[in-house]
């Protein structure tokens, strides 16, 4: 690497001038960020090659993470730091007369994903590379990422985002490992002479499946892994065909923008070709890989793992059937033995309309061969479970339903392993949504917590508190996260916890510049920070936090020399584009916040802040000042929630319902230090059940919620008539589906307890330092060690430890 400053210094201008021939000191940022982008890049490329070579060689198992998202965000930084010169590189470019802070955020936030799952593909990623576990990840180069959002007049506008726009630097364009895939057209079997039953295919749109590389760099090892993402393009000998540039699109739309619906599931015909372009790239290259091991094809799921995020890629299970059938000349029995053993499943969600299910006549005109293959599994699925367990439950689980494929039922079908994302989720799929086929395969079903990745979230996001944990307990932790409850013992020291605040409190103050810096709107860094930042949802109950927001302020309106503790509230989120109910919330928070923070009998009691075009790069911004996390979904809805581990990692007290990881949140870190309110997901489940709910009666009754929730529609809140109106109606005369009503006192209850607690300064950084310190299992080195022992098998490469 580098030994010295002044090496790097030498390295870097030389790097720069071969790149554009000047110095750097004529350049602009972007220049110099990939100029040193480049240097860095250019660092990797040894262990990157060691470690393919070492995995190819050796004959590792390799797993590889199948999913049509990754959310990585930027990597400048996060790669110096894994390599470990990080501080080199600070110091040099500095002594350069530089701005380390203007060249990372020169570059582009890579967001190839809509939020939590993607983002947990990233994590995972930086994790199996720390761990040094042969891991892989397959997705798409989608041209334009997550749309880059806007607020005009409070409203959500869409702008695309096209990241490549400067070069991306950590990329590498492997064209000879490109593969054709196939769409339309017919496909039919014939025998040939050796009796063997080959597929053949007319009429076919070929598409070529570029992959570009980046290297997935791990802290302190040398063990580099790769994500591939695909490019679609077309095939160079059938140039010819494509007569003008419109001919093409077609082809290049299917890497072109990534679906921005997260919770929605919209059955567009571009989003299943971009399902089985992906899937079917992954596949081709895998197992033109794994011929280079020269083994038996029975050794296959000894050597390859293929995790199946979501069931976005459940298409891998009958394209590597097609593979082993078709090209590889193996009977269905074998070729579907190697398949389960191979394939694993993670379910996401338990809503009912995010669930992916493809109309038959869709499948079979676009992928015919693969839905012949597709109805073959469901058919002796069918004969198998029908004599076991009879009609009922047999035409519950079947792949091809109502006209329609079911990709989750596919995916368990062809996996030995299915999990949810906490514990929770994984008992609502064992006793609900999935109950039919608990029954049938219950060795299958099993649970794998989140975890995020402490390197990104804590020690780059925020170094004073990595460095106060660094002098309390030494270094271990972050090779060994556990060692975090060792700050427990600091619980009563009074010197430790005024540190841990003075740190969150500047941490503050520099979230309440750039407020000022991008929205404009002055904030009183004494007042407590609270946050909800996730993409926007009603299950997720933005609009529960709007409403208490709103009683505040009434409250103050009320009383405007009460003595309250001054609150902001902060709030990150994108709304699905067609989401319309979402963007109406929105809306309606900007117009609250407009309300609130201009008005003078508030002051600085009550601040409401909606960051625009929330991200991975924000996030970073944000959750190093948060004092409280708002985790308030409906029990049973969200599966897991990853910002919660986030949030409680950075210090933040969590104030949540007994939902997705938030419940193992309050078992770790005790009753004491957390604030749980609202309905537990059985009496979700027992007051969806019995239909005795009454919103209408709870607005008639409860003075309290009368009056805000009239504030809604009576013109309290300027410029959101109609959006106010149509909350109003969704709670009240819509029945309120998610229960925000049935929830608000106890939620407001909960709230009022904060401002207690936080009265005693003491006594806050006590939690808060007793929530870092409970913060460890859910690191995501632990949740991919479990995936790794239980699911994968695969072995690390290395102690972790080196370099
Ligand atoms: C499906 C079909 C067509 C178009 C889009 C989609 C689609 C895309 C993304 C469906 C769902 C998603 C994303 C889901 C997601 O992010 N789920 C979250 O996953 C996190 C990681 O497990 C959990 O912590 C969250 O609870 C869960 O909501």
């Amino acid at each position: 690497m580098f030994n010295s400053t002044k090496e790097f210094i030498k390295e870097y201008k030389k790097t720069f001038e071969n790149l554009y021939a000047f110095t750097y000191d004529q350049g602009t940022n972007e220049q110099q960020y990939i100029a040193l982008g480049t240097l860095i890049k250019n660092k990797l490329s040894k262990n990157w090659q060691d470690t393919r070579e070492q995995y190819l060689n050796d004959k590792v198992k390799q797993v590889y993470y199948f999913s049509m998202e990754f959310l990585p965000g930027r990597q400048l930084k996060s790669n110096a730091y894994n390599m470990g010169i990080l501080p080199i590189i600070e110091a040099g470019v500095e002594e350069l007369g530089l701005n380390i802070d203007q060249l990372i955020e020169a570059e582009a936030d890579q967001a190839l994903g809509n939020g939590g799952l993607g983002r947990l593909a990233s994590c995972f990623m930086d994790s199996l590379a720390s761990l040094g576990i042969p891991g892989n990840g397959n997705g798409i180069r989608y041209q334009y990422g997550l749309f880059r959002q806007k607020f005009v007049d409070g409203y959500q506008v869409e702008l695309p985002e096209y990241w490549l726009r400067n070069q991306n630097v950590w990329e590498t364009r492997n064209d000879q490992s490109s593969y054709i895939v196939r769409f339309g057209g017919n496909a039919w079997l014939e025998m040939d002479h050796q009796g063997h039953l080959i597929p053949k295919y007319e009429d076919t749109l070929n598409v070529l499946a570029v992959p570009y590389d980046t290297p997935m760099v791990g802290y302190r090892t040398k063990k580099i892994n790769n994500l591939r993402l695909w490019s679609a393009e077309i095939p160079v000998e059938e140039e010819e065909n494509y007569r003008t540039i419109q001919e093409t699109e077609p082809i290049k739309e299917i890497t072109q923008v990534l679906y921005p619906d997260d919770s929605n599931f919209e059955g567009r015909l571009l989003r299943l070709k971009q399902e089985y372009f992906m899937v079917s790239a992954g596949v081709q290259s895998i197992v033109k890989q794994i011929r280079k091991y020269n083994l038996p094809r029975k050794y296959f799921p000894e050597k390859i793992a293929m995790h199946i995020n979501d069931t976005h890629p459940s298409l891998v299970v009958p394209e590597l059937m097609r593979i082993l059938i078709d090209e590889e000349h193996l009977s269905w029995e074998q070729a579907w033995e190697i398949t389960v053993k191979t394939c694993s499943y993670t379910n996401h969600t338990v809503l009912r309309e995010a669930l992916e299910r493809w109309p038959i006549d869709m499948m079979q005109s676009l992928l015919p061969r693969i839905y012949m293959i597709i109805e073959e599994i469901n058919q002796r699925f069918v004969e198998e479970t029908l004599p076991l367990y009879g009609e009922k439950l047999t035409w519950q689980t079947a792949i091809l339903q109502d006209g329609m494929v079911s990709m989750a039922h596919m995916a368990i079908i062809g996996s030995h392993s299915v999990n949810g994302v906490a514990q929770l989720h994984t008992e609502i799929l064992m006793n609900d949504v999935l109950k039919g086929f608990f029954t049938i395969y219950p060795e299958k079903f099993n649970n794998k917590t989140n975890g995020i990745t402490q390197r990104r979230w804590i020690h780059l996001a925020n170094p004073a508190l990595t460095q106060l944990i660094d002098e309390k307990i030494g270094e271990g932790w972050k090779q060994n996260p556990a060692e975090l409850k060792l700050l427990k013992s600091f619980e009563h020291d009074e010197e430790t916890l005024n540190e841990l605040g003075e740190i969150k409190y500047q941490n503050k103050v520099k979230l309440v510049k750039y407020i000022e810096e991008v929205q404009g709107i002055k904030i009183n860094p004494n007042a407590i920070f609270d946050v909800q930042i996730k993409r926007l949802h009603a299950y997720k109950r933005q609009h529960l936090n709007a409403l208490h927001i709103l009683d505040r302020y009434l409250r103050i309106k009320e009383n405007p020399s009460m003595d309250i503790q001054p609150r902001v509230f902060i709030f990150g989120a994108k709304a699905a584009p067609s989401y319309q109910y979402a963007k109406q919330i929105i809306k309606l928070i900007n117009s609250i916040a407009d309300l609130v923070n201009n008005d003078p009998d508030v002051g600085d009691k009550l601040k409401v802040v909606f960051f625009e075009n929330y991200g991975v790069s924000l996030a970073e911004k944000i959750i190093p000042a948060a004092e409280v996390s708002e985790q308030i979904s409906l029990a049973g809805k969200e599966a897991s929630g990853t910002s919660n581990m986030k949030l409680m990692a950075n210090g933040a007290l969590t104030l949540a319902t007994l939902d997705g990881a938030n419940i193992e949140i309050k078992e770790y870190v005790g009753d004491e230090n957390i604030f749980v309110f609202g309905l537990s997901s059985q009496e979700v489940t027992e007051l969806g059940e019995n239909q005795t709910y009454n919103s209408r009666y709870l607005y008639d009754s409860n003075d309290r919620l009368n009056r805000v929730l009239n504030a809604l529609v009576d013109g309290t809140i300027p410029n959101a008539q109609q959006e106010g109106g149509a909350v109003f109606d969704a709670l009240v005369h819509y029945n309120d589906e998610y229960f925000v009503l049935e929830d608000f006192d106890d939620y407001i209850k909960a709230q009022d307890e904060i401002d207690i607690v936080y009265s005693n300064k003491n006594e806050w950084n006590k939690k808060s330092l007793l929530n870092i310190a409970a913060s460890a299992p859910f690191s995501a080195d632990y949740t991919i060690k479990k995936y790794t022992d239980e699911i994968w098998k695969a072995k690390p490469q290395c102690s972790g430890k080196e370099g």
